[in-house]
């Protein structure tokens, strides 16, 4: 792969607006994806492998639990850190990020809002520093847009529960200490479980031959009979508004993520248009790929405002799901679209791994499915607009 030369773009002088904190998290974050991710994360993505070294260092630049409280080993920072951590991550590769977004929004999210004090004493510490890593088990091989469907259950066994059903395209699952489970119990109401690696009848197997995401480790969960300890339930919040509400943590840090893909697309096609000569001259010189380039840039600037005043929202606890939405569903849509045109832009170059261009647009043809897929999003902005659901 070419050494990475990425220049941030910032056209509406948006660090400006940073604090001095923002920007020493973003740069400390930028300066690692150049240094740990960028030369090794091609052969990775190649081999379809999680690079397992670099944990330590996505929890060294606050990636796991930026916004936890540092009581409980999180970073104790803003949402808005959060967002440019997952920037900078998704810079880099978008299945990176998947790792972090889980960990932090689907793991350690749902034990400290919803967990006992235990709980939080027990796993957050841990998952922060990367010692244990989690995963978040929602998706069902017969249910996917529909969590409220799912057949995964639980019932009552005296001194512990018994979970059986199995779980689907659950990213971190492989390798995973602990997993969030969301199952119903015998009353049908979906309830979060910690389930921890080595319980009986628990087992975790990779899916294989994925053609996005291949830096990052997906599998399933099944559960067969597995006994669950009473204190591993989380009591603070059930019903499917529970792993909905996690949800809305990490569909914000994607509608960042997004813009870091996007970044790396744009910057790595002008740097190219520049030094490729045509007809005896830069390819940049030619109107056709000014426009794609200064569309791209345009598109860039509105989803950066989109994220920083979301951000600003979250920050004051006014972001609505919808809200969330809307920029999750624009901005990884604007990044696969600028992920395709970076792409035509190098020619028969962007489809080699030389260039980082071809890898972000599969990984984002993932993002642009999971956490809701697109279509979910519009129907979120459809039923918030007109007060009418239009899912079922
Ligand atoms: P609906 O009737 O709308 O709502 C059911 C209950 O939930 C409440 N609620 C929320 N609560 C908190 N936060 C939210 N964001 C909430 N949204 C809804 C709602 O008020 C209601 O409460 P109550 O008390 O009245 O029962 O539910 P629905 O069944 O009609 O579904 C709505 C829909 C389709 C929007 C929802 O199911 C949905 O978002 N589907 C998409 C599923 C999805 O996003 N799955 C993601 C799986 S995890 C993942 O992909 C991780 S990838 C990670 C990575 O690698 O980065
Ligand atoms: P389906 O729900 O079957 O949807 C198929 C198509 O139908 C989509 O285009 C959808 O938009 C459309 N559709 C569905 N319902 C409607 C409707 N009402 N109206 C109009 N169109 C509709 N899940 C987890 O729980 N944890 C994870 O860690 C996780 N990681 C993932 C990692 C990867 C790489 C991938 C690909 C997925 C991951 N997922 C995870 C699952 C992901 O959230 C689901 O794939 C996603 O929610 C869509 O579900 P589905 O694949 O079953 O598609």
């Amino acid at each position: 792969m070419k050494p990475d030369l990425f220049e941030a773009p910032d056209y509406y002088n948006l660090d400006d607006l940073l604090s001095e904190e923002h920007k020493l998290v973003r740069d400390a974050a930028r300066q690692w994806v150049k240094r740990d991710i960028s030369p090794i994360i091609e052969e990775y993505a190649q081999k379809a492998e999680f690079p397992e070294q670099i944990i330590g260092g996505l929890a060294e630049i606050g990636a796991f639990g930026p916004y936890i409280p540092e009581e409980y080993g999180g970073a104790g920072l803003d949402q808005i850190s959060y967002g440019l951590i997952m920037q900078e991550i998704e810079r880099g590769d978008s299945g990176v990020r998947s790792t972090a977004s889980v960990q932090s929004s689907l793991v350690m999210f749902p034990i400290f809002a919803y967990g006992t004090e235990e709980q939080r004493k027990k796993y957050l510490p841990k998952l922060a520093t990367g010692e244990w890593m989690g995963c978040f088990g929602l998706t069902e091989p017969n249910h996917g847009s529909n969590p409220g469907g799912m057949e995964t259950k639980f019932k009552d066994a005296g001194d512990h529960y018994v979970l059986n059903g199995a779980k689907l395209w659950i990213s971190n699952s492989p390798f995973a200490d602990v997993a969030v489970v969301w199952a119903k119990n015998e009353e049908g109401r979906i309830h979060g479980l910690i389930v921890e690696r080595g319980m009986e009848g628990f087992s975790t197997p990779e899916t294989h031959n994925k053609w996005s995401l291949r830096a990052s480790a997906t599998g399933e969960l099944i559960f067969d009979n597995v006994k669950v300890p009473k204190e591993n339930l989380l009591p603070g919040k059930n019903g499917l508004g529970a792993p909905l509400g996690c949800l809305d943590s990490a569909r914000y840090g994607i509608a960042w993520g997004a813009i870091g893909a996007a970044m790396d697309c744009y910057d790595t096609a002008l740097r190219y248009a520049k030094e490729r000569l045509q007809f005896g001259k830069p390819i940049a010189a030619f109107q056709l790929q000014q426009k794609k380039l200064a569309e791209m840039i345009t598109e860039i600037t509105k989803a950066q405002l989109l994220a920083f005043r979301l951000g600003q929202l979250k920050n004051e606890g006014k972001a609505t799901t919808a809200q969330i939405s809307m920029a999750k569903r624009n901005n990884v849509e604007m990044a696969i679209k600028i992920a395709r045109e970076a792409r035509q832009m190098l020619g028969g170059m962007g489809i080699t791994g030389e260039y980082s261009i071809m890898r972000h647009m599969m990984n984002l043809e993932s993002v642009i499915t999971y956490e809701g897929t697109h279509d979910i999003h519009l129907l979120i902005t459809g039923a918030d607009i007109t007060g009418i659901q239009a899912f079922k």
